[in-house]
C-alpha cells in the first residue's frame, strides 16, 4: 500500500452507545427499560433493512421514532407525544463509549482520512458528534441520507469512497456491526471489525482480518 487508507468509523454502536439510552427509558419504563432499549434498536436496524428491500427512503430520525412506537406498543406502553420526542431527542446527546476520544486522537495522527459513514440524518450526526465532542476529529461526516438508502446497500460505501475522493480498496470501514462490516467487505472496502459482543458475530459473510476489542488496539495494530 503506497499511502494510508482513509478511515470512514460507523457512529451507533461503535463510537456512541445507543443501549445506554435506556437510563432515559427508565425514567417512564422502570425495570423494562434496558429491555425496551433493545427491542427499539433491533428495531431500528430491521427497519432501516426494510425500507431498503421496499426501495424506499425516509431519514433516520424517521426510523427511529416509528421503532420506539413499537418498543414501546410491544411492552405494552403508551407515552405522550412529548415523552417519544424528549426520548428520540436524546439520540442527540448519546455517550461514547469509553476511551473513544484518546483513541480517535491517537488514530487521527497516523490516518490521512478521518469520516463518519452512518446511518445517521445529517443533522442527528452533526448534533450526537457536537455534544460527545467528537467533531473536531473527523474531517467528513457522511450520511447515507445524501444517497437515501440505507446500509449494507453497495450504494452507501460506494459513495462513502466517492466522497473520499478515494478507489473504494483505499478506504477502511471500523464498525462494531457485523452487518455493517460484512455489508462494507463485499462492496470491496477494507473493514475492521470492533468487537463490543463478546466474540458474537454473523456467519451471514467471512470474519475480517482485523478484528479489535477496542479503538485503543486499533490505534495501536494499524
Ligand atoms: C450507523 C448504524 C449502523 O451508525 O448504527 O450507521
Amino acid at each position: 500500500m503506497d499511502r494510508p487508507e482513509a478511515l470512514a468509523f460507523d457512529m451507533y454502536g461503535t463510537l456512541v452507545d445507543p443501549i445506554r439510552i435506556w437510563q432515559q427509558l427508565e425514567i417512564y419504563l422502570g425495570d423494562s427499560a434496558l429491555r425496551a432499549a433493545e427491542i427499539w434498536r433491533a428495531k431500528q436496524l430491521e427497519y432501516t433493512f426494510r425500507l431498503t428491500a421496499m426501495q424506499h427512503y425516509e431519514d433516520f430520525e424517521w426510523v427511529t421514532r416509528r421503532s420506539l412506537d413499537y418498543a414501546l406498543a410491544s411492552l405494552g406502553y403508551d407515552l405522550a407525544d412529548e415523552q417519544r420526542r424528549t426520548l428520540v431527542g436524546a439520540y442527540d446527546d448519546l455517550e461514547p463509549f469509553a476511551g473513544v476520544h484518546e483513541s480517535l486522537h491517537q488514530l487521527r495522527s497516523k490516518a490521512p482520512t478521518m469520516a463518519v459513514l452512518s446511518n445517521g440524518s445529517p443533522r442527528m450526526l452533526q448534533a450526537v458528534a457536537r455534544s460527545a465532542r467528537l467533531g473536531d476529529v473527523f474531517d467528513i461526516l457522511i450520511s447515507v441520507d445524501e444517497v437515501r438508502t440505507y446500509k449494507p446497500s453497495p450504494l452507501v460505501y460506494q459513495h462513502a469512497a466517492h466522497r473520499l475522493g478515494r478507489p473504494i480498496a483505499e478506504v477502511r470501514l471500523i464498525s462494531s456491526n457485523p452487518f455493517d462490516v460484512i455489508g462494507a467487505a463485499a462492496a470491496g472496502m477494507q473493514v475492521v471489525w470492533l468487537d463490543r459482543s463478546a466474540g458474537l458475530f454473523d456467519p451471514l459473510g467471512p470474519r475480517p482480518d482485523l478484528m479489535v476489542t477496542s479503538l485503543a488496539e486499533l490505534a495501536e495494530r494499524l
